[in-house]
């Protein structure tokens, strides 16, 4: 039987771009439908009728719909008060962690790009984009210098540099819902 494999997404959302890039790594065809999220589609709903979030994977008419958050380090950039001071502290915490398990390997897992790398694709991408927005440096090179390393492999990676939105247009889209720097 024919597999259809299709991907409810948002082309600026780093959680479907997780789904996409696995899938164009491991070579599986699938059917791309970009969701509106202020008029979301009745397929998605019915795919994800309890979170009605994307992204959302249907394989033979089966929806999986959780592609593991990142919220500490959304809400680093984009909360505000006291509830974006802990996700920052906590934040820090966790890139430390990867700081130490990524040593002087290129990627997570060695030579390859592997699963922890498609994880942690917020920080490959899109953390640039939301530090270059926000004014708010939380990943530097002094201070995390082979996670910066990482960045570095991570987006030159053919697999990778092909299937991340440009980078103007991601940070214009950041800007028009969060505003410029919210130091
Ligand atoms: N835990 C989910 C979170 C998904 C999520 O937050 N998706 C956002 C876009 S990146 C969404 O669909 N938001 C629409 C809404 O909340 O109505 C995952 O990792 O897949």
């Amino acid at each position: 039987m024919a597999e259809e494999v299709k991907l409810f997404g948002v082309w600026a959302s780093p959680l479907s771009k997780r789904v996409e890039i696995a899938l164009k790594l491991k070579g599986v065809k699938y059917e791309y439908i970009e969701e509106d999220l202020t008029n979301k589609s009745p397929l998605l709903l019915k795919y994800n009728p309890v979170h009605k979030k994307i992204p959302v994977l249907v394989h033979n008419g089966k929806p999986i719909a959780e592609s593991i958050c990142l919220l500490v380090l959304w809400n680093s950039f984009w909360s505000k008060g006291k509830e974006r001071e802990a996700a920052i502290g906590e934040a820090c915490e966790h890139l430390k962690t990867l700081e130490n398990e990524l040593g002087d390997k290129k990627f997570f897992g060695g030579e390859e790009i592997g699963l922890v790398d498609i994880v942690a694709n917020f920080i490959g991408f899109w953390l640039g984009a939301s530090q270059e927005l926000s004014g708010l440096e939380l990943l530097t090179e002094e201070k995390f210098p082979k996670l910066s390393k990482w960045i570095h492999e991570y987006v030159n990676h053919t697999a990778i540099k092909e299937n991340l939105p440009p980078r103007d247009k991601l940070i214009e889209a950041l800007s028009a819902r969060f505003g410029a720097a919210s130091k």
